[in-house]
């Protein structure tokens, strides 16, 4: 650690209690937070880890309407799933809260409070939308009406979720109220700014200058938010669900919620401890927050505005905000269940917390956005948790009780390989903590895998098992530092993989020891009986990831199918009977099929009309192989006018059906009809 801090105050990006936690959240936050936190406890330093729900906002006012029930139904339910996982999973924070609590209130309350009476809001004005006949102001999620990019009619006031445009509701066309449908009038409110403008030159000398070892991620988003401009930022809503501003005459309104949600970290920590205040006062304190990229602004720009203003409060010494993980190639999404929900994995998987940990670890997005796939999850576990690290610490237990009872035999003379080993093993705490202290987990846990890497190759070169009748005393040697690997392994890995550090240290009946021991080779004497040998991990079949992967497909069909409705093309204009009567469709037969060159959609096709034998180009390439439409029976409207598609004349035109997931399909007579029988 480069300046020497008297204590360590971490905190994790509070979740919104409107859903559960997913691999990404975990990724990108809560196992980075979590090897950090564990690390600083080995360490023996004074460290608390904060964290809680967010449970205000519009996202969870829409889930209650959408649900028909309260909010507060809504967080109390994600609130329990939420605690429930991450203590499932092993994050261990000291104090897990919640943003709906009185301490929280009171807290967010009162900063709001002295901001206020100190003058360092700007108050304004503004028109907003309003719904007369529910009688409430509509954030811009609540307003509903057609994208003017894309012409889907569920657009909403702030974003088109079906072609992604961000949106203002003026934008919109036909714009109505999603409370009561009836079309919103735009109303004067009031509400509170916080003028960013006003501390863009304490953040530009605290981070560009200040906080350069950020990482470049962080970094230069602030620096482009900065070198931007700031303007002044809303600090509060005409909402009914949140923390009503704590003012005269601001009924309705409540605290804008990424104005009170930060705040949550400090509500938190004052139901934790009562000397709360030497955390987030004192010089002597290093707080680091972790969070997602797409928490940045607010918790390097916002939120030190707001800690500033107020006065008195510390600052962070770092933000490693990580990038996003997506899953199967895919963005993960709440809206649409894309995602692995930490709570249904730890449903599926019992006992297998620590294989998640080492895989999103693993692949975290620590510089760039990275992807989960259930085939990688498989991989790691086979073929490094269960081939190296089972194997080693495995074959170190079951060699002892073998050939020594389970008791630990004395170390004899060293061999120049046993030297070079253990020379290995002592550069493994510098490089960990290197690694750690920098937010390079993944690094990190490249040298907490390399303990067991060694421990597995010096089994390998020694082959004890080869000894044993020839030259028993040699083994003893061996076995003894395979095992004092292994104590060594349960530290290096505790941080990441706590549950397999625990078992280590049960089936030693020894530990655990501390950060400081490792790279010792005397952590256990001979003489010392161990615990019985079980397997840390287990190989995982195909028919187990299959499941996983039938459950996504499952998902992604009943999206395509909850899709349809709101992608199915509007009906074009009518046409009449006379029109239709000139469209001349005849079954045909197609009798040969090829690839058109240097194309990747076309096929040149040999079609029997009935009328005659034609070619016609076809775009459908990618969805039929030329050997599976020979012989097959279309539709094909004959009378077309010919058009020349790269030096071929195509005469007609095959008739398809395509869905709105973009799946493309042959429309046939559904039994064989002779070629040229009329369609009408
Ligand atoms: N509730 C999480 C998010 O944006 C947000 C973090 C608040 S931390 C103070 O996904
Ligand atoms: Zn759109």
């Amino acid at each position: 650690m480069s300046k020497s801090f008297k204590r360590y105050l971490i905190t994790s990006a509070l979740p919104y209690a409107n859903g559960p936690v997913h691999i990404g959240h975990l990724a990108g936050v809560y196992i980075p937070s979590d090897i950090y936190t564990r690390y600083l406890r080995m360490r023996g330093y004074d460290v608390i880890s904060v964290c809680g729900s967010d449970e205000h906002g519009v996202p969870i006012t829409l889930k209650a309407r959408k649900e028909g029930v309260t909010p507060q139904q809504i967080v109390d339910r994600y609130h329990e799933i939420i605690k429930k996982s991450f203590e499932g999973l092993g994050i261990a924070f000291d104090i897990y809260s919640r943003t709906s609590s009185a301490t929280h209130s009171k807290t967010a309350s009162d900063f709001f409070r002295k901001l206020y009476d100190e003058g360092k809001f700007i108050e304004k004005t503004s028109e907003q939308y309003y719904d007369e006949q529910a009688q409430t102001f509509l954030a811009d999620r609540y307003i509903v009406g057609t994208c003017p990019k894309c012409g889907n009619e569920g657009a909403y006031g702030d974003q088109c979720e079906k072609c992604g445009s961000t949106l203002s509701p003026d934008e919109l066309i036909n714009p109505h109220s999603a409370v009561s449908g009836s079309v919103p009038v735009k109303r004067a409110t009031k509400h509170w700014y916080l003028p960013l403008d006003q501390y863009e030159e304490f953040l530009r000398e605290w981070i560009l200058e200040g906080h350069k070892e950020w990482k470049s991620n962080v970094y230069g988003q602030c620096k482009s938010w900065l070198d931007g401009g700031l303007q002044p930022r809303a600090v509060s809503r005409d909402l009914d669900w949140g923390i009503p501003v704590p003012v005269k005459g601001a009924e309705g309104k409540v605290l804008y919620v990424w104005f009170d949600a930060p705040i949550g970290y400090i509500s938190a920590t004052k139901d934790l401890t009562p000397d709360w205040e030497k955390y987030w006062k004192s010089e002597d304190t290093k707080m680091v927050h972790f969070i997602g990229k797409d928490n940045i602004v607010f918790h390097c720009i916002v939120f030190p505005a707001m800690l500033k203003a107020h006065g008195g409060y510390i600052l962070p010494e770092n933000v490693p905000a990580n990038e996003f993980l997506n899953l199967e190639g895919d963005k993960i999404s709440t809206s649409r269940n894309w995602a692995v929900w930490l709570h249904e994995y730890l449903e599926d998987f019992p006992g297998k917390q620590d294989v998640l940990r080492y895989v999103l670890c693993a692949n975290a997005p620590e510089t760039k956005d990275n992807d989960f796939t259930w085939k990688d999850f498989q991989a790691r576990n086979n073929n490094e948790l269960v081939a190296i690290l089972g194997n080693f610490v495995n074959r170190a237990l079951v060699l002892t009780h073998k050939y020594f009872d389970g008791v630990i035999p004395a170390c004899g003379e060293l061999t120049d390989y046993d030297r070079q080993t253990l020379s290995e093993l002592a550069g493994t705490k510098e490089a960990l903590s290197s690694n750690i202290e920098n937010y390079r987990f993944r690094e990190a846990l490249k040298e907490a895998m390399n303990v067991a890497r060694i421990g597995n190759k010096y089994l390998a070169d020694t082959e004890p098992w080869k000894l044993i009748k020839s030259d028993p005393e040699r083994v003893k040697t061996i076995l003894n530092i395979a095992l004092q690997i292994t104590a060594n392994l349960s530290v290096a890995i505790e941080p990441f993989m706590p549950f397999t550090a625990a078992k280590i240290v049960k089936m030693l009946q020894a530990g655990p020891f501390k950060w400081d021991d490792l790279g010792r080779t005397d952590l256990i004497p001979a003489g010392h009986q161990i615990g019985e040998a079980t397997l840390l991990f287990e190989k995982i079949e195909d028919d187990v990831i299959q499941r996983q992967l039938d459950k996504l497909e499952a998902t992604k069909q009943a999206n395509a199918a909850a899709n349809t409705s709101q992608n199915i093309e509007n009906q074009k204009e009518s046409v009449s009977f006379d029109d239709f009567q000139k469209m001349d469709i005849r079954v045909s037969k197609i009798l040969a099929a090829e690839k058109v060159a240097k194309t990747k959609k076309l096929l040149k096709l040999t079609v029997d009309t009935g009328i005659d034998t034609r070619e016609i180009v076809s775009g459908i390439a990618e969805h039929y192989t030329p050997e599976e439409l020979v012989g097959k029976e279309v539709l094909v409207l004959v009378n077309l006018e010919p058009r020349e598609l790269k030096g071929i004349l195509s005469r007609g035109m095959i008739l398809m059906a395509e869905d709105p997931t973009g799946k493309l399909r042959l429309l046939r007579p559904e039994e064989a009809m002779t070629p040229g029988s009329i369609v009408g």
